[in-house]
């Protein structure tokens, strides 16, 4: 396998998806050489099998505003590949969502999955709908909507959706209620459930608090620990709202966060009380970080990024590419240590270049914020099991699944001169599980 060479063909079937070629290239660019130690892997094209979905569902969402105005949305689900599990992955809502994006979602979420020690597949599904200034109602009935044709392609031991951008509690609520209503049958065909109807403790914190793990193992490399680390945090959101608990509760200091229209810079440290105060905000009122600096004082710089403010340690926990070749620079020039990814794909290429150039600590997201996907996994085994575990029992098992992904990076990662590169590492380690299953099951 020539990796430009795949990465040209897949350019020339499947033109126009930039954000699909971007993770293609970087995971061919990271297991070329372990797979052309495999004729066998060759033998069965198992590169291009690898890379194209298994299956792409498409359809067209109608739903009724509260003007009674009618309105479409296109809706999606990703297969991407089920060699070692169901399929398994998050849906988005948001207006950026197009089949490019997706199908990057539902290829970086496979090797995550196989990153993670459970078996799930990997998928990503969505809409261009975007939640932001709608109504309860116009959620639920355009989720209803969605859902009456979701349902047929989705089940327990199918393909588990679960959340992510504009996807909460209260989505996956609706979800569940309506598979229910067209199946007849109450399931865990879906995680990130409510606590009452089968929902884990810990999911929503998991990604969050799984990144921060991860970056303690990173961190632990280089003997160093969280303790009084000025953090960086970008988004507002479900990821990047847990992660700041946990490093506040770790002795950290977060002085930025953000939402898409810009970010708030706290010198004195995004407090306890104040995280509270954002949860509250987000959580209940959907309102802007903006709301944050008018309460407590502080800067607040409308449409930009946090990145040239100085910390040391970045945690990016909004969306895809939003550190830069720029922003890289700068987090560099400033002493950052460590980057440690909530969001998927955060980074460009340029901008990982970067990192890897100056030898700072760099965690590719399919391997730091694999915790949420990773309890998912833990909830889909309480609602097999039908009974729930306590959080502690489930806190402990995702520290320990971060662990262990940290260890695969390590192993299939460390350079000569002992750096570790930690996308290297995730993605071969990912790949050869991937790889030995589909090996396994014949030419699919
Ligand atoms: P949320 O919808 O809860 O929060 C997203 C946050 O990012 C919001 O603050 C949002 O601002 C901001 N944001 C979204 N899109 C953009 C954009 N285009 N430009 C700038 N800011 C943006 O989503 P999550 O916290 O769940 O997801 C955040 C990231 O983490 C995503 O990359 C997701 O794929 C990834 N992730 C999520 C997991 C999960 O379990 N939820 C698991 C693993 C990864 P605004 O409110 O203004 O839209
Ligand atoms: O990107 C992700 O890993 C998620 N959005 C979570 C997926 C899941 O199935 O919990």
């Amino acid at each position: 396998m020539i990796a430009s060479k795949v990465l040209d063909e897949l350019k020339r079937r499947f033109p126009n998806e930039p954000e699909y070629h971007q993770a293609v290239q970087e995971v061919l660019i990271s297991i070329e050489e372990v797979y052309n130690q495999h004729p066998e892997f060759e033998k069965e094209n198992l590169i291009e099998r690898l890379c194209i979905p298994d299956r792409i569902h498409q359809f067209r969402v109608t739903w009724v505003d509260d003007q009674g105005k009618t309105h479409t949305n296109m809706g999606y689900r990703i297969q991407h590949n089920n060699a070692i599990g169901p399929y398994k992955g998050g849906i988005r809502f948001h207006a950026s969502v197009n089949l490019s994006i997706l199908k990057f979602l539902a290829f970086e979420q496979t090797f995550k999955n196989s990153l993670t020690t459970l078996p799930m597949g990997g998928a990503k599904g969505g809409s261009d709908f975007s939640p932001r200034g709608k109504s309860n109602g116009e959620v639920m009935r355009f989720i209803q909507s969605f859902m009456l044709e979701l349902w047929k392609f989705v089940g327990p031991d199918t393909d588990i959706p679960a959340g992510d951008i504009g996807v909460g509690g209260r989505e996956v609520g609706y979800m569940v209620g309506m598979q229910k209503k067209l199946t007849h049958e109450f399931t865990g065909t879906f995680t990130g459930k409510g606590r009452e109807f089968g929902g884990s403790l810990i999911r929503p914190e998991a990604t969050g608090y799984g990144n921060i793990y991860f970056l303690q193992e990173m961190l632990k490399t280089q003997g160093a620990d969280l303790k009084d680390k000025v953090c960086l945090i970008s988004g507002s959101g479900n990821v990047a709202q847990y992660t700041a608990e946990k490093v506040i509760e770790l002795g950290g200091k977060v002085v930025t966060m953000s939402d898409s229209d810009g970010y708030i810079y706290d010198p004195a440290g995004i407090s306890r009380e104040k995280l509270d105060f954002i949860m509250e905000l987000k959580n209940l009122y959907r309102g802007r970080i903006r709301e944050y600096a008018e309460e407590f004082g502080c800067k607040y710089v409308e449409g930009a990024r946090p990145w040239s403010e100085k910390g040391d340690i970045a945690l990016p926990s909004a969306t895809q590419n939003e550190i830069n070749e720029d922003d890289a620079k700068k987090l560099v020039a400033n002493g950052v240590i460590a980057i440690s990814e909530g969001a998927n794909m955060p980074s460009t290429p340029e901008a990982i270049k970067i990192f890897h150039d100056n030898k700072v600590l760099y965690a590719p997201g399919k391997a730091s914020n694999a915790g949420g996907v990773s309890v998912s996994g833990l909830e889909m085994t309480q609602n097999a099991m039908k009974l729930s575990w306590t959080s502690a029992e489930v806190d402990e098992k995702l520290k320990s699944i971060m662990q262990n992904i940290h260890e695969a990076c390590v192993k299939y990662g460390t350079e000569s001169d002992g750096y570790i590169n930690y996308v290297k590492g995730a993605n071969i380690a990912g790949f050869m599980k991937i790889a030995k299953a589909m090996m396994s099951q014949g030419i699919l």
